[in-house]
Parts: C-alpha cells; structure tokens; sequence
C-alpha cells in the first residue's frame, strides 16, 4: 500500500495524530496483519458448535467440515449472511422512515412535517391509494400503512418492483427470485444458513441476489422515497466539504451515522435564535452543523450543510480538537470513535437504542420529541465549546465546494423535463454509458485513491458517473462535483455538461439512494424499450467494506448490471462458487461480478463492457 490517504487534509491529521500518541483505524489494521488466511479466503465456518472449521485453501486435506459442508458451501452461505445484514441495516433505516412518516401523519411527532405533498401524492398513485379530495395526512397514513405491510410480505409484489422493465421482471420470476418483503427474505437466509439446510451453492446464491433485490427495490427504495416526502425531494444544491468545513470560532457538531430522522432535526434546531444567542454567550461565533458518512449525504442533498468527511475520516475528525459533539445514530459509526474523544474534549453522543456505545453520552432520540431532543443535543455541544483543549486544535486549510441534490427528479429537470436529451447524447456516442461508483473507504486501499482514480478514468472518457456515500464524499473533496470538473472530462460529455450546467459526477445521495440509481437505470431502460442489463451501464465500489455494500453489489447484479468490486470479497477460497459469481452469474442473470483492486484497470474493465453494450445496441 503507498500512502494512507490521497486526501491531503487526512494526512495532515494522521500526521498530528501519530504526534498525539492517537491510535486510528490505519493502526489497527496495521496490528491486524497478517490477517486470517481463512477469513479472507471465506473458507471458515462458525455456523455450529460441531466448528469451527476451516478448509485447506491448497488442496491437503481438510476439504470438509464436520458436517460434511463443502468450501463452496461454507462461503456462499458466509456471503449469504453478509447480504442478510447488510439488507437487514438498509431497510431498518427505511423502516423508520416510513414509521415517521406514519407518525408524522398522525400528529404524534414533534417537528416533522409532509415538506414533498407532490411526492406523496405521486407514490399513492403508484400505491393505487386514493388521493383526490384527500389531505396530505390522510393519504399518508394510508401510504405508510401499506409500506409496513410490504417489508414483511409474504404473498404478492412488493409495488416497487413495477418500475423495474418488464424482461427484468420476467427474468426474475423465471429464475424463482422474485422478491418477497425484506423481512421474510432475511429471516430465510437465515433459516437457509443453518446447519444442515441449504446445502447448495447455486441455491444458496439464487436466494442471495433474492434477499439483496428486496433491498434494493424494497427496503432502501422505501428509505429513499419516504425521506423525500418528509424532508423533501433533493434538487441542486452547493455547499463544502472536507475537514476545513470545522470551525474554530463556531460550535461544530459533527451528525454521524445514516438516519436523517436525527440529523434533518439537528440542522433545523440549530437555526433557532435562541441557541444561536446561547452558542454568542458561550463566546462562539455561531452553531456549525457538518455531516459524516451518508448521514452528511442526506442533509447536504437537502440543505447544503457542509460534510466533513468520509468513512474514514471519522476519527481525524475529532482530532483537529475543534469537534464540540459528535452526534450518531446508526451504521458505520467506529467504536473506536469514543476512545479518540477521550484524548480531546469530544462528546460523542449516541441517540439510538440500537446503537449504544461504552463511554459516549447517550440522549435517548425519539421522533414524538424530536426537536427538544434536538435542542438538547445542542445545548451538551454549547456547553462543551470553553472545553476545548487549545494546544490540540488544528484544523486543516482543505475545504472544497460541491454541487450534489440530484434525485431522479432533479435530473430530469436540469434535462429539461424528460431523459430524452441525455438518451440522445447516449445514442449520438457524446456520452458512452453510465457508472456509478458508490462504497466505502477501506484501509486495504489508500483512502480515496480508488474512487477518484476510477472516477477520473471513466469521465475522461466520456462516461457519465452518479455516485453515492462515501465514493461521492470522495468526489466533492476532490473538486469533481463541480460543472467546472467538466474541464476534466472527456469532449463528449464536457460538452453536454457544459450546456447544461451540471457536473459530470452527479451526487445522488447516501447509499440507500442507490435506489435512486436503479429508478434511473430502470427508466432508461424502459425508454429504449430493453432490459437493464442490455445498457451500457456498470457499477463499481472501490473501497467498499460494509455488509451493506455485498447486499448493494447483489442486488445490483441481479438488476443486471456489472459491478466491478475494488476490495477482494472473502470467497475465493471457493473455487465453483467465486466461477458463479463472477461468471456463470451472466449466463443467468445478465451480469456478473468481477474483481479488480487496480482502479485503472477496473476502468479498463468497465470501458469494455460499455462498449460492449452498445455494440449490442447497434449504437
Ligand atoms: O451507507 S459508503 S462506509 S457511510 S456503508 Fe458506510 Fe460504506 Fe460509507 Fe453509508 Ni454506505
């Protein structure tokens, strides 16, 4: 590995860190070395008490476990496990979202309110909701209602998939993985992972790609739509990011996690007068609100409230000194995190029940007190301004300005009210395909090399990249959200960026806003009257680590659509099953994975494809 980070504001705080005596994340992994062949390879199993047991990766024996269970059946359920996870995360998020919503409609939240009425009404129609001579309230209670019945449907379409092309739709249920409710699928990845049940690679893998569509198209989907209506529906927007958005004369509370139930209310809160008045008397200059992670992605969709950073820089946050609370909910959120604060003056404040974590204040956060939770939070951050410890702050200079908001219908718009122009450009060669590049950070790759290398790579050459998460954080810090970044790209799509304004990295949220991107990939090829997967489209995560990102790539794949995977998922000590993934997955879903830790290469990958794709199309 070269250097930590490509970032440089993120060297200068593992720097002041190292002089700190302040153990972060590259450290750990450092300490973790080398780490467990049979882990990475996914060729240990710790589903029963008989285990654990592991497989010889070269060969030697043994090639069983205790029950007989082979490599290939010991990763692909392994794999299985993380999908489940990862979906579960997703689509709780979404969950409470759609319960807000609920209770927003019946007047039993405090601060909320319906801010998309347009929106709701939109999704009624698709929902076959009566909405004409109704209020706002009333349909939405009726709307949510009907969403909390899909995540646990047992018989019936989950609405959602509707959007989907009519080939994707019969493919799926061809192959026997139409979706069911997210909940019914996790408990059965679950059930089929137990000791003795599905025994089956290629089952096991069918139901996988099942669970992860569930996500995609179910609970991420409901996450994404519901906050629309709630916080309403992103439009363009510009703001800053990286670590030179904290302030040294200001009140900086840093929101972490995903949730944006917590931190849409804090920036609201922390616009009152009287909190402002309370922050000048404490001698700040204001209340400084920045997000971190998908939560910083939610409220700078909506608000152009600055980021502070990514996944990985949640540490070196608290590190420049100047960090007041930093402020979680859910997801992503280090543990680590608490014992940093410690060396400073952080509070670091949890607010679910959830997600508690030893030695951070814990404020109880629930939506029918919402905003004097919110009020309260920001008091504890106030307060904790004259603690700081003056010898320890710095702040590093970098600050970079972005321009993110773009929903689908964003898009649309700054198209001029249909995907007909951007179909055109696609048709006429001026823009080749579309990428997202979406994911983490990870410590096995130089912090944001893999994004930005891919991202540089692919618009130069005419592709159009939409981002999410942490890739898209990546990006804004990097000057690539910009329309000047049009510069950077290649004739083709310069120039259709250039006239419209728009950069040619499009931001289009936190990573349950993927589901954002299968709308679009979904309406497209709706268009062009073909299947998704006949698009000269690919995915990618350079960085990824989570769980939530192997449910993102599956469901992505079995929407028919390439994904490229920058970090090695830990299967390849099985041998049938890594084939299927990476190859056999084509012949039955239209897709397939593959693997390159090379960020060029993978660019090299995804040109290829593209090209391929349109060739398909005779463009
Ligand atoms: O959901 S990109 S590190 S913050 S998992 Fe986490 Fe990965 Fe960031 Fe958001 Ni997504």
């Amino acid at each position: 590995m070269g250097e930590k980070s490509v970032d440089q504001a993120s060297l200068k705080m593992l720097n002041k860190a190292a002089q700190e005596g302040i153990e972060t994340a590259w450290d750990r992994y450092e300490k973790q070395q080398p780490q467990c062949g049979f882990g990475l390879l996914g060729i240990c199993c710790r589903n029963c008490n008989m285990g654990p047991c592991r497989i010889d990766p070269f060969g030697d024996e043994p090639q069983e476990g205790v029950c007989g269970a082979t490599a290939d059946t010991i990763a692909a359920r392994n794999l299985l496990r993380m999908i489940a996870a990862g979906a579960a995360a997703h689509s709780d998020h979404g969950r409470d979202i759609v319960t807000t919503l609920y209770e927003t409609a019946a007047g039993e939240t405090q601060g909320y309110q319906i801010k998309d009425e347009g929106k709701l009404r939109a999704l009624a129609a698709e929902f076959g909701i009566p909405e004409e001579g109704r209020g706002k309230e009333e349909i939405a209670r009726d709307l949510a209602r009907e969403a909390m019945e899909e995540f646990g449907m047992v018989k019936g379409k989950l609405q959602f998939l509707n959007r989907a092309p009519e080939k994707r739709r019969q493919l799926w249920e061809k192959v026997g993985i139409t979706p069911r409710g997210v909940d019914r699928e996790i408990v059965e990845v679950m059930h089929r992972t137990h000791i003795g049940v599905d025994n089956d690679y290629v089952n096991l893998t069918l139901h996988g790609v099942r669970t992860a569509l569930s996500d995609g198209w179910g609970g991420s989907m409901f996450a994404t739509e519901f906050s629309d209506v709630l916080f309403g529906t992103p439009q363009p927007i510009k703001g800053q990011s990286n670590l030179g958005v904290l302030k040294e004369d200001q009140v900086n509370i840093v929101v972490h996690g995903h949730e944006p139930v917590l931190s849409d209310m804090i920036v609201q809160a922390a616009r009152e007068d009287d909190l402002l008045a309370a922050a000048q008397e404490k001698g700040a200059n204001g209340i400084n609100v920045c997000g971190m992670c998908c939560t910083g992605n939610e409220i700078l969709m909506r608000h152009g409230v600055p980021v502070a950073g990514n996944f990985l820089q949640q540490e070196l946050a608290v590190v420049t000194g100047v960090v007041d609370a930093m402020v979680v909910d859910v997801q992503c959120i280090m543990p680590a995190l608490t014992q940093v604060a410690r060396c400073y003056h952080t509070k670091v404040i949890s607010t679910s029940p959830k997600a508690r974590f030893p030695g951070a204040d814990h404020v109880p956060f629930s939506e029918q007190t919402a905003l004097d939770t919110a009020r309260k939070i920001i008091m504890m951050a106030i307060d904790n301004f004259s603690h700081r410890k003056e010898e320890l702050i710095q702040i590093p200079d970098e600050e970079m300005e972005y321009m993110a908001g773009f929903s689908v219908e964003a898009i649309i718009k700054a198209l001029g009210g249909s995907l007909d122009p951007l179909l055109d450009a696609i048709k006429a060669g001026q823009i080749k395909g579309i990428a997202a590049i979406v994911g983490c950070n990870n410590p096995k790759i130089s912090h944001d090399y893999g994004h930005l290398t891919l991202t540089r790579e692919l618009i130069k050459n005419d592709v159009l990249v939409v981002q999410t998460g942490c890739a898209a954080i990546a990006c804004a810090k990097a000057g690539l959200l910009l329309p000047e970044a049009a510069d950077e790209a290649g004739p083709g799509l310069g120039a259709v960026c250039k006239a419209l304004g728009i950069p040619p990295v499009l931001h289009m949220g936190s990573c349950v806003d993927i589901s954002r991107i299968l709308v679009t990939a979904a309406a497209i090829a709706n268009a062009l009257g073909v299947d998704m997967s006949d698009l000269p489209a690919a995915g990618a995560a350079p960085e990824w680590m989570s769980e939530k990102a192997v449910s993102i790539g599956s469901y992505v794949i079995g929407s028919g659509i390439f994904t490229v995977l920058g970090t090695v998922p830990p299967v390849l000590g099985a041998k049938k099953f890594t084939e299927l993934l990476t190859q056999g997955a084509q012949d039955v879903l239209g897709a397939a994975f593959a693997v390159e830790t090379d960020p060029m290469k993978a660019a090299g990958l995804i040109l290829e494809h593209i090209a391929a794709k349109r060739k398909g199309l005779g463009l």
